[in-house]
């Protein structure tokens, strides 16, 4: 459903409303194919899961329309994500009681770290298409995650595995001064 909130209201502070879909990440491609994209499920959990491109689309699909909101200052309003919740997908492995945290790792080396609870909400997708379109290669196709209601850098793209832990693993950002909890509406973007 999409959003009937003026636009105004929607714009977090500090944030301004950009049309386009910029690029952010370090700059490392991975390339990974439909064919070799796997997605593993490790850690505090009762059953390690791998999963495949086609076990992925015999999930449930979900579509959502979410706000976009970057640490850079830029926020896309409406855009049309399709996926997997990621709830769904989590379900396969049963997280142990001890699950508290998640590192969600990519195939260009990055980490990002989040509640487990962040990810149990209803817009959290393991998405594939943006837009009506397969997730190209610079936005984290085949496969990212995407977490609406944080700021963009907890979005892991090419996401390749989560790892349920019993503490907080800062990551990639968060170890070097990012705030760990990314609320754009708390504008959360620099230390704790
Ligand atoms: N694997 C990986 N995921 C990443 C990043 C990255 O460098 N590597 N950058 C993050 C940052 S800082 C942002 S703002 C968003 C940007 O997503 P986009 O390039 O599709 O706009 O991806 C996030 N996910
Ligand atoms: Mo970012």
């Amino acid at each position: 459903m999409t959003d009937s909130r003026p636009s105004h209201l929607r714009i977090p502070p500090g944030q301004h409303q950009v049309q386009d879909f910029p690029v952010l990440d370090l700059g490392i491609r991975p390339g990974l194919t439909h064919d070799d994209w796997r997605l593993r499920l490790f850690g505090e959990v009762a059953q390690e899961v791998v999963l495949d491109w086609g076990q992925l689309l015999t999930l449930p699909q979900t579509k959502v329309v979410i706000d976009f909101h970057c640490v850079t200052t830029w926020t896309r309003l409406d855009m049309a994500w399709e996926g997997v919740l990621a709830r769904d997908v989590i379900a396969l492995a049963s997280p142990t009681p001890a699950a508290r945290h998640v590192v969600l790792h990519s195939a260009d080396g990055y980490t990002t770290n989040l509640p487990l609870a962040a990810l149990l909400d209803d817009d959290v997708l393991v998405a594939h298409s943006v837009e009506d379109a397969p997730l190209s290669d610079d936005h984290g196709g085949p496969v990212r995650l995407l977490v609406p209601k944080r700021y963009g850098w907890k979005s892991a793209k090419w996401l390749t595995g989560i790892e349920f832990t019993r503490d907080d693993h800062p990551g990639y950002w968060e170890v070097r001064g990012y705030h760990n909890e990314a609320d754009p509406w708390k504008e959360e973007r620099y230390g704790d």
